[in-house]
């Protein structure tokens, strides 16, 4: 291994770049895991039966769902031990613990995320937050935040504000921002009579939410997210690409792209650029989407290393934020966790050894045919060995092992849930 990352790095080194270097700064940029791909997107609210909803769907039926929060944190803890560089937890609001009794959405209060908060500090990690618009009775209709009725449009807005209220104590129980993402699943499946006023109630209920100054915009970072359609909702979106990324623009918050929510042969790389010119700040929802917004496992694909290599080229690292976002319940979802967080670093680290210079060089002297061979042969490049290296400089499993570890842990651990 020592020799094989040795001759890799000679053969950088030709193009001018620095494995040391970008195995450094791969480790050191944070990639957020969500909580939910543990319990398969259903949370730990007291409720009567399930209720998932909100357009979004995890297929499958593994053994091992977790069945309570502190399984979801056992998992994510085996899972973080197995992949490399720094990493954060992201977690939703209906994963919140009720240690003194129940309370709905707009009561909720950074006690109910403590142990999240407490758990986060042992492992030394920071979390990000998500407040919750789905999977609610008061979520059933398809509207939330921009509902015709006044009652449950407020009850929405007070459980946006109690979510950046917890995402502060969170960032000050960590020292570092909390990432604050707002996805609504608000829409309908058949043509609506007025597109207009859903949109108008939306974006007064988000000023009303973001209306609330005592909470530190440096701590609690908001962001929100678009999507094309969902489940029920595959005419209208009230958060449209078109309105998330005016009202972000307008109000000053981050915009959040999800890589699976556009249309099926439209990838997210080419807007990086575009959006970078005005945005402040773009979190990545880090997907795959495969016909629909089918929340795949992420791989280590074109449209993956395209994003980082966008990012890479136009120098925008301190300017992105990366959250996962994927759901599979058809496999070992520690496995899961494994394939795409580590599918994702391996992404950066790739982008990081862009031979960008040399590609503009040769753009600018009009030698097209010089920058597709080079992209071209920079895929054989001996990358794994410098992969491999990073693992190694991590302390975490290199190559295939971490695979033996997930058996144990199904075996030893997952088995005995069912
Ligand atoms: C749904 C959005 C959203 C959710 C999570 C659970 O289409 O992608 O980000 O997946 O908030
Ligand atoms: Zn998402």
């Amino acid at each position: 291994m020592e020799k094989a990352y040795e001759l890799a790095k000679e053969r950088y080194a030709g193009l001018g770049l620095d494995a040391d270097a970008a195995i450094e700064s791969a480790l050191g940029i944070p990639i957020s895991l969500h909580c939910w791909q543990a319990d398969d997107n259903i949370g730990f609210e007291p409720r009567e039966g399930e209720i998932a909803g909100g357009g979004i769907l995890a297929t499958g039926n593994y053994p091992g769902r977790a069945r309570t929060v502190e399984e979801v944190r056992q998992d994510l803890a085996t899972a973080m031990g197995l992949i490399p560089g720094i990493q954060r937890v992201n977690v939703h609001a209906y994963y919140a613990e009720f240690d003194d009794g129940f309370v709905d959405r707009d009561q909720l209060e950074p006690k109910h995320f403590r142990k999240w908060m407490d758990w986060a500090r042992t492992l030394g990690i920071s979390l990000d937050f998500n407040p919750s618009f789905h999977a609610h009775p008061k979520a059933n209709d398809g509207f939330t935040l921009s509902h015709a009725d006044a009652d449950i449009r407020n009850f929405w807005i007070e459980h946006g504000r109690r979510a950046r209220q917890i995402a502060e104590a969170m960032a000050e129980s960590q020292g570092t921002p909390c990432n604050l993402n707002f996805w609504i699943p608000d829409g309908c499946k058949d043509l609506p009579a007025d597109r207009w006023t859903p949109r108008q109630r939306l974006a007064e209920a988000y000023d009303a939410i973001f209306a609330d100054t005592s909470v530190d915009g440096t701590r609690c970072a908001d962001f929100v997210e678009s999507k094309l359609f969902g489940i029920g909702s595959e005419e209208y979106v009230v958060g449209s690409h078109d309105f998330c990324t005016v009202y972000a623009l307008t109000r000053g918050k981050g915009l959040c792209l999800d890589m699976g929510h556009y249309h099926p042969t439209e990838t997210i790389h080419d807007k990086l650029s575009s959006q970078l010119l005005a945005q402040g700040k773009l979190l990545l929802h880090v997907s795959r989407p495969i016909r629909w917004d089918s929340d795949h496992v992420v791989i280590f694909n074109d449209d993956l290393k395209n994003v980082f290599l966008e990012i890479q080229r136009g120098q925008a690292w301190d300017r992105v934020v990366f959250a996962l976002d994927f759901f599979d319940a058809s496999i070992n979802r520690v496995g899961a966790y494994v394939i795409g967080t580590r599918a994702a670093r391996k992404a950066i680290l790739y982008a990081l050894l862009d031979p960008c210079a040399r590609l503009r060089d040769y753009e600018r002297s009009g030698r097209n045919t010089q920058r597709l061979a080079l992209m071209e042969e920079m895929k054989t490049m001996p990358f794994g060995a410098v992969w491999d290296e990073l693992c190694r400089r991590a302390a975490v499993p290199v190559g295939m092992d971490w695979i033996a570890a997930m058996e144990t842990y199904e075996e030893q651990t997952l088995r005995e849930r069912d």
